[in-house]
Formats: structure tokens, sequence, C-alpha cells
């Protein structure tokens, strides 16, 4: 099949599945399109059957904002037709899905028929979606879609909560490529470069925006490291880092504390974590959670969203109530303070990954292009 994948191409999870995904599709000798502002961060290969089409907005002083979803649309119509792609799957349904639409209809003109799946990822529903700026427009193009998917049960029942939905929506669970977090192949763990071997290491990763809670990390790792040797890792960037540093000098913390921006290395990182801390708000999956139980280390989380789907309390780690500090702080001390059942929670945590193998869930997206294609055919 010839596809068009429409992302956001930064370190945010809906991009990365997007990537992994179009990545894994290749390899399973589709032909794939990404169509994006930029090159996918994850999308270190351009190969035959990978391709790259950026979409250019050419400032202009007229526009206060730059018109992205018609330059989107335009670029999608040009794509389909240079390339003959045969459908398009956008990530993210804002503004994904509204300018596929837009194409759809263009290349309708011309007698050529592209039909679209949408895949819901989490706030395009929750947080901004659902608002009433944009739930006109977010209900209609996930409507219009020939085909919807969302990454979890909690995001599919979000969504129908949320908006006045007459689809089907399909769950298909975030996946995982576990041979990159082969706990046996992987040579290249440096824990002693990071910290002494009395120390625990915990990590956190995520793009810092305020419904991360990144201030909960904060807490929850000063207080256990007043009880056991601990150092804490920050992978990513965003609006809450200076604060978030800010805070660490004030609690006396910033000698343990790591910050390492946005890195490519998450295998890496994670390979020597202990601990991995996600107590957000909102979480429609948490890819993030997922990576990490992938390379062993278990996790402390919020029970929001769809996190109870991935992370089994009192198995892989365990959920506490969004904000309850203290109760997510006593679960992280039961966990490291003693090493046998440290290494239970690390082997549980691997053995849940394995659940959202990337060649048991990749096949479910190609099964719904060739449904959506067929029945495309039949009308
Ligand atoms: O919805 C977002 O906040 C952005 C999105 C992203 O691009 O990072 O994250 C969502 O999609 C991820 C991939 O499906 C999920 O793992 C995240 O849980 C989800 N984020 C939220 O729901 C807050």
């Amino acid at each position: 099949m010839k596809i068009g994948i429409v992302c956001y191409p930064t370190f945010g999870g809906s991009g990365v599945v997007a990537t992994e995904l179009g990545l894994e599709l290749s390899k399973r000798g589709h032909e794939i399109h990404f169509i994006t502002y930029n090159q996918p961060v994850r999308l270190e290969l351009i190969s035959n059957n990978v391709h790259y089409h950026e979409v250019n907005v050419p400032e202009y002083p007229l526009f206060h904002y730059q018109p992205y979803e018609l330059a989107l649309s335009s670029k999608l119509v040009d794509m389909v037709k240079l390339h003959q792609i045969e459908i398009l799957h956008v990530h993210y349904a804002i503004p994904h899905a509204y300018a596929a639409y837009m194409a759809k209809k263009m290349l309708q003109e011309e007698g050529i028929y592209v039909p679209i799946v949408t895949t819901l990822h989490g706030t395009d529903i929750t947080l901004v979606g659902s608002h009433p700026f944009y739930k006109p427009a977010v209900t209609f193009s996930i409507n219009k879609s020939d085909a919807v998917t969302a990454v979890s049960k909690s995001l599919k029942d979000d969504t129908l909560r949320l908006f006045d939905i007459k689809n089907d929506i399909h769950v298909v669970p975030n996946f995982i490529d576990l041979e990159k977090h082969d706990l046996h192949g992987f040579t290249d763990c440096q824990r002693g470069m990071m910290a002494k071997d009395n120390e625990k290491i915990i990590t956190h990763i995520s793009n810092l925006r305020p419904v991360k809670r990144v201030q909960d990390v904060i807490s929850v790792f000063y207080n256990i490291q007043k009880e056991i040797p601990a150092r804490l890792m920050f992978i990513g960037e965003g609006p809450e880092k200076e604060k978030v540093e800010q805070r660490c000098i004030e609690l006396g913390i910033i000698d343990k504390v790591v910050f390492f921006g946005r890195s490519n290395e998450i295998d890496k990182i994670l390979c020597f974590s202990d601990l991995f801390l996600l107590p957000s708000q909102t979480e429609s999956f948490g890819l993030a959670a997922l990576e990490a139980m992938a390379s062993g280390v278990p996790v402390i989380s919020s029970n929001t969203g769809g996190i109870p789907e991935v992370n089994i309390h009192g198995e892989s780690g365990f959920l506490s109530d969004v904000g309850d500090v203290k109760d997510m702080t006593k679960n992280a001390l039961y966990i490291l303070s003693d090493k046998d059942r440290l290494k239970t929670f690390k082997d549980n945590a691997r053995k849940q990954s394995l659940k959202f193998d990337l060649h048991a869930i990749v096949p479910q997206y190609e099964a719904i292009y060739e449904d959506t294609l067929a029945n495309c055919l039949v009308l």
C-alpha cells in the first residue's frame, strides 16, 4: 500500500507513534510518505520506501496566524497525485483530520478518492479538542473520517462522552519495539557515569507542560531522597522547565538532578533507571511509561485516563490519585527499599510491556487500512 502519514514532527508521543508506525509499515513492504512541517525527530532513515515531504507556510505580513491547514491540504493534494498515495493516516485530530478532509474533497473534484484514517491521541480530544473554540470542527472532522482509532479504551470513552460521534472508534493501543529495549542485547548501559552504586535512579520523560504535573515529580523525588540515596533524570524540554529548575534550587536538590533536554537516547537513559514517575493530570495512554516498562523500569503514576490500561497496580508499578504525592512517595519507597522487590517489579514491568509488542499492534492498523480501502471501493 502507498500510505501518507500526517503527524507532528516533535518529541511528543503522537509524533513518535506515527513515525515508528511508518517505519515498521515500510519494513512490512508498504510505501510510506510522511507529510509534515519538519522531519519527524525519530525519522533518522529515509529509504526507498520511506519518504518525507515538507509542508512550507510562507510568511506574509497580512497573516497574524500562518494558514498551516491550507498549506497542508494543498501539499496532501499534490503528494497524493504525484505518488498515487492510496490512503491518508492522520495522527492527532487538530488540525490534521480537518486538513485531510479538505484535501479529500479537492481530490474528489478530480475523480481521485483517498480515504482518511484518523488516530486520536489525547489532548486533541481532552484538553484542546473539546474546547468550544475547536469542538465543532473537531466533531465534524472525526465524523467525516473513513476510519477512526483511539490509543486507549479510556480515550474512546472520552471521545464518545465529549463529542457527538457517529463513527465507530477502534481502540488500537500504542506499541513498542521491544528489540530496542532488549535488556540482554544492550551493552552500553553506563550506569556508573550517572550515579554511585548505592544511589537509585529515578526518571521522568515528558514535554514538561502543566498537564504532566512536573512539580509532583520534584515533590516525590524530594521525599524519596530524604529516605534513600537517589538521583533524578529529567528528559524533555517545555514551559515548566525553568520553574522546575528553580524549585530544585530552592529545595537544595539541584546537584542530584540531571537535565538531559530533548534526548534521542531515551533507551540508554532508561537502561540504568530504577523507577519512572508519571504523575500526569490527564494521560490518554502514557507512551513514556510503556517505554520505561519495556526497559524493565517500574512506574509510579497517577490513575488517570488510559494509564491503568498500561501500568498495572501492584505489578508493573503503582497508581495513585492525581496529586497524591504522599501515596506516590510511599509506593516508590516500597519498591526501591528492597532489592528483591525491586527486581520483581522490574521483571513484571518488562512482562507487562510485552502486551504492546509492535508485531502484534501494527497489523491491526494494516487491517483497518485494508477494510477502509475495501469499503471505499464498494461505495
Ligand atoms: O495529547 C497530547 O498531549 C500530545 C500527545 C503527544 O503528541 O505527545 O500525547 C498524547 O499522545 C500520546 C501518544 O498516543 C500518549 O501516549 C499520551 O498519553 C497523550 N497525552 C495526553 O493524553 C496528555
